[in-house]
């Protein structure tokens, strides 16, 4: 289906150009004789839990892959920031971006402590340590930054910030697997980095995560907070969960980093397509990865411009019925989800972050996204911009001509 007037769009009645959806999550997929071998091996073994060999494997390849010290695999990275508060032994306030997915805020909620939102950059969707400054006060003890669509979040000006004020800085790095900070992978920074396998992101571990640091005692007391092993009581902790990571989460996790740089460059290809493509349109811009890194290009992110010819839902609207499930990540900033924003925990006035959630949209990239897709999508997005005003009047009128 090439789109030659309103009617051959699926928001105005016709067929989806596309049979099946076309998702933003990654769901990258070993080859099935590959997984189907390393599950055989969890079978013969009967030892599916408890830090097996392939956890305990995992934990060495990942370390080794990160360059760092320790990598502590967990069950998903919601617990690993939960885990990590523990292990920090963090009271009191945490500064928050609330421009990032739920997870990040509400752990710090679980953990009993208090996040206080901070606004992001524009330009890089982050904290910094410009914004963060003028809200610490005594009651604060950490910074948790979050390296959104993979880039770093200030690092450099968070971690002079935070050692000037004797508080921990941690990073959640859910989207940062693969990326680099001035060269080097991500997952050295702060006092530890929190990331996520989960089926969406470019490692697949089906869920998962893993914790990172470089300091030998943190990691004996995330190691402690993890799990409620006697084994594994290797320093007094605050309290305890059962954070560990399954063997067949391991498995495939294993299989994911086996493939992850391949994934990558696939993903590359893709987001050059996307970012060629680009150039043409007025109104809406790619937000590109920091020059000087590298990205796992793990989400393409498009931002609608004020003097778009179309309104960002409008848009996300004509993807969606053509079966391309683009996504608003991330809407409505966590501020105003329960329990924030509520009389017991007042809105923060965070301007950039209402207007990032306004205004952008996660376009497909992954396993289930071909070269040619990507081009019939940019395709689509043309033929929108170009009758943008006919397409947002005729959907005022509800669609009829
Ligand atoms: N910090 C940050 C900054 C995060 O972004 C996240 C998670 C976390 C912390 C917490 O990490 P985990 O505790 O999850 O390890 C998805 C993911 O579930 C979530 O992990 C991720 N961030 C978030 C950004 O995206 P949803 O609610 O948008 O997922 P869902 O089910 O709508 O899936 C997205 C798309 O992928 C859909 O089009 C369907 C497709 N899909 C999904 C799954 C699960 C598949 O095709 N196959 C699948 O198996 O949250």
């Amino acid at each position: 289906m090439t789109w030659q007037n309103l009617d051959d769009l699926a928001f105005f009645g016709a067929e989806p150009a596309w049979a099946v959806p076309l998702p933003v999550g990654q769901v990258y997929l070993p080859a099935w004789e590959r997984f189907e071998a390393a599950f055989g091996g969890i079978f013969q073994r009967r030892y599916f839990a408890n830090h097996g060999p392939l956890v305990r494997e995992l934990d060495t390849r990942l370390a080794e892959h990160l360059g760092v010290r320790h990598a502590i695999s967990v069950t998903n990275a919601t617990v690993a920031l939960m885990v990590a508060s523990k292990a920090l032994d963090l009271q009191g306030k945490v500064i928050v971006p609330a421009f990032t997915f739920p997870a990040t805020v509400q752990a710090m909620t679980w953990a009993g402590l208090t996040p206080v939102f901070c606004d992001v950059d524009p330009v890089t969707h982050t904290l910094n340590s410009r914004l963060v400054e003028p809200l610490l006060d005594d009651d604060t003890s950490a910074v948790l930054g979050v390296h959104l669509w993979g880039r770093a979040c200030d690092p450099d000006g968070l971690g002079a910030l935070c050692a000037s004020r004797n508080i921990s800085l941690f990073f959640d790095a859910a989207h940062a697997i693969g990326c680099t900070h001035r060269g080097k992978p991500i997952g050295g920074l702060g006092r530890l980095e929190v990331f996520s396998f989960h089926a969406t992101k470019i490692l697949n571990g089906a869920e998962g995560g893993c914790l990172t640091t470089n300091d030998d005692e943190l990691a004996n007391r995330i190691r402690t907070v993890r799990n409620f092993h006697v084994s594994e009581s290797f320093v007094p902790v605050p309290l305890r969960i059962n954070g560990k990571m399954s063997e067949a989460q391991a498995a495939m996790a294993l299989l994911g980093l086996d493939t992850l740089h391949e994934n990558i460059a696939r993903n590359r290809g893709l987001h050059e397509i996307y970012l060629q493509r680009a150039s043409a349109w007025k109104g809406l811009r790619l937000v590109v990865p920091a020059e000087e890194e590298n990205s796992n290009h793990q989400y393409c992110v498009l931002e609608v411009e004020d003097d778009c010819t179309l309104q960002r839902d409008l848009l996300f609207q004509l993807l969606r019925t053509e079966n391309v499930h683009a996504r608003r990540y991330f809407q409505p900033g966590i501020h105003r989800i329960p329990p924030y924003g509520s009389l017991a925990f007042p809105c923060a006035h965070l301007p950039v972050t209402d207007a990032l959630c306004g205004s952008l949209l996660q376009l497909p990239l992954g396993a289930m996204i071909t070269d040619h897709d990507v081009e019939r999508i940019c395709d689509l997005i043309d033929f929108c911009l170009w009758h943008g005003e006919a397409i947002a009047i005729r959907a005022q009128r509800g669609g009829a001509e």
